[in-house]
């Protein structure tokens, strides 16, 4: 792909902050690996049939319809968190082209991965917004295909609610790199799916890792359900077992080992998060605890002893002692 505007720019940025703020945590690209994926987004048309339409390949000009770069851009900063910040070469580590679809369906009020490619609603306008508009919610899909090629996580009950959170933390982490250098982990507001809430509903967005139950509440949608400690793990039948509310607890803790370390999310609790993620021992059952003490191995591997304490105290705080 063509060397992409946004990293140039975010290399002469962080010049500048270095040389203005001696304490300010410094956060560069790191040396990329082979970078090679190739970006498509197809337009769906308001059908069901995929991919759709050809609508923007890779290095071709801007689309008239903000969705389709909306994608293209998302991808874009996808790609390069994983690849800048944790030398991976797409979504496989071995340069998967990354494809598209928007305009999915009709008043479609969800996104997804399918397993081979990405797939935007427009919302209802009604409800929900276009899924497009958040650039965590694409990354939130994408890593859904890295966590199918390394993990694979069973996506039901806890292993279903890691996977879940691993494309919050990555969604989340790719919204705060695109941000570069404006949000430490202390400055992110940790929202997944702002502005994806219509304006008649009462809410900020879908999820919030900092403050999981918090995100919304409205006599339409009734409220964000996540807990964000054990105290609140909720056994259901729906949802494949509530991936999308236990995920909270995981979330939360994501949260607070950030904080711990402090700085750029991306660069130590991040690191953390992804040589577990990626690591051959993790199984794909693997519940909440088998996973915070991988995290706790890791840490002590990459930070010492200091890292090690940092994540198992972020641990505790959600009720998980390791
Ligand atoms: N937006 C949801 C997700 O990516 C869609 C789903 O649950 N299938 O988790
Ligand atoms: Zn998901």
């Amino acid at each position: 792909p063509e060397q992409r505007a946004w990293a140039a720019a975010t290399l002469s940025v962080d010049a500048t902050v270095r040389a203005d703020r001696a304490e300010a945590p410094t956060a560069p690209p790191h040396p990329a690996a082979d970078l090679t994926a190739h970006r498509r987004v197809y337009d769906a048309g308001n059908t069901t049939s995929l991919p759709g339409t050809l609508v923007r390949g890779e290095g071709d000009p801007a689309s008239a319809d903000v969705s389709v770069n909306e994608v293209y851009d998302g991808f874009s900063t996808t790609l390069d968190l994983y690849n800048q910040v944790y030398s991976r070469n797409s979504i496989d580590d071995a340069g998967l082209d990354l494809i598209g679809t928007v305009h999915y369906s009709t008043d479609f009020n969800n996104a997804m991965w399918d397993g081979g490619q990405a797939i935007f609603g427009d919302g209802d306008g009604d409800i929900f917004n276009r899924f497009t508009i958040a650039v965590d919610v694409i990354g939130h899909e994408l890593t859904h295909g890295v966590t199918q090629y390394t993990a694979a996580l069973a996506y039901r009950n806890q292993s279903g609610a890691l996977n879940e959170s691993m494309s919050d933390v990555f969604g989340s982490l790719v919204k705060q790199y695109h941000a570069f250098p404006r949000q430490t982990a202390e400055q992110a507001d940790w929202l997944i799916g702002a502005g994806l809430w219509a304006p008649r509903i009462r809410g900020a967005a879908l999820r919030s890792m900092k403050a999981p139950g918090t995100a919304y509440e409205d006599p339409l949608v009734g409220k964000d359900p996540q807990p964000a400690t054990m105290d609140g793990y909720v056994t259901t039948r729906q949802d494949n077992g509530g991936v999308h509310i236990n995920s909270g607890i995981p979330n939360h803790a994501f949260y607070l080992a950030a904080l711990n370390f402090g700085g750029y999310a991306w660069e130590k609790a991040g690191r953390v998060w992804y040589s577990a993620l990626t690591d051959r021992s993790l199984s794909s059952n693997a519940g909440f605890l088998d996973f915070a003490r991988l995290t706790v191995q890791k840490a002590e591997a990459l930070f010492g002893s200091g890292g090690r304490q940092r994540i198992h105290d972020a641990w505790a705080r959600v009720g998980i002692s390791t």
